[in-house]
């Protein structure tokens, strides 16, 4: 055993979820470790998500994180639903009173986090092997790790497990103590970027007897494309010709329109799940983030989410540690738990009506149309599409963190409040 480290909060993971609840403790003066198993190259550069909700770009902006994402990022007032060869557009702007969502792809945010990271001395251990946790439910909770081949211990008083679906922090729950529930959808994204300028102004989802498309963006230069697949398909299966034709024909319309091709400079193949974990605290972890929950891609929610649950966290760990109160940390994940729920309802519904899904008859597809026909017609409908998708307002504890934060970023940003009505 070489190194003994001590902090208040070790961080497992630097994901969204790890790096943003590390920022905000500092500005909160409370110390973090994040042991994150990737290099900095690979965490800096993996794409992902694009879609970030109206109440992530505030509490981003209010921590002081939003200065290139207001240069870089793209503000979208809507999104576009094609079916039957038809586009139709649905408007955030009328629909929501002026909410939008910012396209600004999850590594650029991560770059950012790293950068105020590292600006202000705060450690993320990179490349920190065989992360493993030790008495998570005593007043001395541990984490062992290996780092260039040296076994190395991390004290702490608290543990985040921010390491995604994969992580170890989950597992180290014995058993019993926590419900999973899930539901393994057999449907798998194939996700391309895309050398060329968008080719579309605003993101569209198209829904064709063939699958699901989806044709978004992530700067004037290169645009993000999905294609629905079969969760097990070999990468090879799908070659550049396959792919445009693909797209082709599952983005046809009457209309006078164009997919934009270019080089394909990237493809992978991710699988979608539903997953949550219920409580997400056990002892002295408290699981945030993928760690937590997963949704599937279709309704642009799990960054978002690991974001608010952060935002709620962050807010908790140091009101005890200032305090001695552990109210709300008690309270963690009977606060996050509603709004997780509410984004696996609305990413479920976004899936089943824009993907062809196992099983699916003539009935089940004219019903599929039915549902898009009512969405893009009826007022309430549309309104209840763009409420979701735009997202609520976080929950009361983490607009605290956002205005505790803000304060003491000394940055008063583009924080808004507003109410859910
Ligand atoms: P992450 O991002 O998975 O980060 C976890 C980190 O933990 C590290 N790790 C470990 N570190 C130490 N020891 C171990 N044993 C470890 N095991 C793992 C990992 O290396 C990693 O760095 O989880 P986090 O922070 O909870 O963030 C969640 C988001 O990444 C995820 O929900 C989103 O990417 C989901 N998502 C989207 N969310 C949105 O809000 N808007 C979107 O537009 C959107 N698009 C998407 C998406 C996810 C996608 N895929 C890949 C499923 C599009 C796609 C295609
Ligand atoms: C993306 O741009 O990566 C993206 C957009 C919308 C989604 C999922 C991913 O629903």
């Amino acid at each position: 055993m070489t190194g003994t480290h001590r902090t208040q909060v070790a961080i497992i993971g630097a994901g969204p979820a790890g790096l943003l609840l590390s920022h905000l403790l500092h500005l909160r003066g409370v110390e973090s470790v994040v042991l994150e198993v990737r290099p900095r190259a690979a965490v800096k550069s993996t794409v992902r998500a694009g879609v970030l909700e109206q109440a992530t770009v505030d509490l981003l902006n209010a921590c002081g994180l939003g200065e290139r994402m207001s240069r870089e990022g793209q503000v979208h007032h809507g999104i576009n639903l094609r079916f039957a060869g038809q586009t139709h557009r649905i408007d955030f702007e009328r629909l929501t009173g002026g909410r939008a969502i910012t396209i600004y792809a999850q590594h650029e945010v991560l770059r950012d986090l790293i950068h105020a990271a590292e600006s202000a001395g705060r450690e993320i251990i990179f490349e920190a092997q065989n992360v493993r946790l030790h008495d998570i439910d005593t007043s001395h909770p541990r984490v062992t790790f290996t780092r260039r081949g040296e076994t190395e211990e991390l004290h702490c008083d608290l543990i985040a497990g921010c390491d995604g679906f994969h992580g170890v922090c989950r597992p180290s729950i014995p058993a019993g103590v926590i419900e999973c529930f899930q539901c393994q959808l057999q449907i798998g994204w194939l996700g391309m970027l895309v050398e060329a300028p968008p080719s579309s102004n605003e993101l569209i989802y198209a829904r064709h007897e063939r699958g699901f498309a989806l044709v978004s963006t992530r700067t004037p230069q290169i645009q993000r494309l999905y294609l629905q697949c079969d969760p097990h398909d070999d990468i090879a299966s799908w070659p550049d010709e396959r792919i445009w034709s693909e797209l082709d024909a599952r983005l046809e319309t009457r209309e006078d329109w164009k997919l934009v091709e270019g080089a394909i400079s990237q493809k992978s193949i991710v699988s979608m799940r539903s997953f949550v974990v219920e409580p997400m605290q056990y002892g002295k972890l408290y699981l945030s983030g993928d760690a937590a929950h997963i949704v599937p891609a279709t309704g642009a929610k799990g960054l978002n989410l690991a974001v608010a649950d952060v935002g709620v966290l962050a807010p908790a760990l140091a009101d005890f540690f200032e305090t001695g109160n552990r109210e709300a940390l008690d309270r963690y994940s009977a606060t996050c738990l509603p709004r997780v729920w509410r984004a696996q309802r609305f990413s479920a519904w976004m899936t089943s009506v824009l993907h062809r899904l196992p099983g699916m008859d003539e009935f089940k597809s004219r019903l599929q149309l039915a549902e898009l026909e009512y969405v893009v017609h009826s007022q309430v409908g549309a309104a209840s599409l763009a409420e979701n998708y735009v997202g609520f307002p976080l929950p009361a504890a983490a607009q605290v963190a956002a205005s505790a934060a803000a304060g003491e970023a000394g940055f008063c940003g583009a924080y808004s409040t507003y109410t859910y009505r």
